[in-house]
């Protein structure tokens, strides 16, 4: 892989990987090859059992500015359905463990849009994210006014995806795009930690409540509900559960296993 690299495990913690997008001249641009290398990995990382919690990050410069734009500059539409890049982009959606994307520098067009997929941004004080899809003369295509327009609300959502203009790390948490913002330098510890602490977590419980949070983009509150019953009802078939609750009984940390 050369567009991306893998550290796992991560500072040593088999339950954690550390994913970084690394095309920094051309500030991470999201080629296709990328995409491919990015989704190949993340499957398997998926796919070990050890793994619990993934970490998607760039660089300080940049997490990614975007498509690449020098391989649509010519491009036709049937180029673009030849090449069937959002195929990569829907695969992430097949990612059942949670995924956090540590923002650093830009995050534009195609890379706010893969921040996006992430189950969760944290971002450096120095991030800075937009849609300016409308300065190079064409709208998001990988989610950029669906779901900025779900995080943000359909006013801000318009006003980034119509100027094109970037928003800072602070306004971007007060607006609800991203959970956290930490100092810049500060950002991939402050992701690990969080990281450890999602991986602490019955890790069952974990799927299915990604699971349920993204069925809510999906369906009615009615059908949502349901969802989410079924899978409170499922993890009551978990050791983890028993483990968990009877750890509570019996005031001790629990000791989870993922079963
Ligand atoms: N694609 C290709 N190359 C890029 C990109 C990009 N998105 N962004 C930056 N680069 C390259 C530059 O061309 C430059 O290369 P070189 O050194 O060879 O000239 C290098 O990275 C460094 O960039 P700059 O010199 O421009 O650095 P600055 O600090 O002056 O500016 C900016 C940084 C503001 C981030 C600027 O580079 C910029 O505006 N970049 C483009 C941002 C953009 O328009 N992104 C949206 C792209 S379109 C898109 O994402 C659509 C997504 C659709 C879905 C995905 C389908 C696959």
């Amino acid at each position: 892989m050369e567009n991306i690299l893998l550290e796992y495990p991560y500072k040593n913690n088999e339950h954690i990987a550390l994913v970084r997008l690394n095309r920094p001249k051309v500030l991470n641009a999201l080629s296709t090859d990328l995409m491919n290398e990015l989704v190949e990995c993340m499957l398997e990382l998926d796919q070990n059992p050890s793994v619990r919690v993934i970490i998607l990050t760039g660089n300080e410069r940049a997490f990614a500015a975007g498509a690449d734009i020098a391989q649509m500059v010519t491009a036709s539409p049937i180029d673009q359905i030849n090449d069937n890049r959002f195929r990569t982009w829907e695969m992430l959606r097949l990612i059942t463990k949670p995924i956090i994307a540590a923002v650093n520098g830009f995050a534009l067009g195609g890379g706010c849009e893969l921040a996006m997929s992430c189950d969760l941004i944290i971002a450096g004080d120095d991030a800075k994210f937009s849609q300016p899809e409308i300065k190079i003369g064409t709208i998001p295509g990988a989610g950029g006014t669906q779901r900025l327009t779900r995080a943000i609300g359909k006013s801000k959502a318009m006003m980034m995806v119509l100027t094109g203009d970037m928003i800072d790390a602070e306004t971007a948490c007060a607006w609800g795009l991203v959970a956290k913002v930490v100092p810049a330098p500060t950002l991939l510890q402050e992701t690990f930690e969080l990281a450890k602490t999602i991986a602490d977590r019955a890790p069952v419980a974990v799927r299915l409540a990604k699971e349920a949070v993204n069925k809510s983009f999906e369906m009615t509150l009615k059908d949502g509900m349901d969802f989410e019953r079924r899978n409170f009802y499922l993890t009551f078939s978990s050791l983890d559960q028993k483990e968990g609750m009877k750890a509570f009984m019996e005031k001790r940390s629990p000791n989870y296993q993922g079963n």
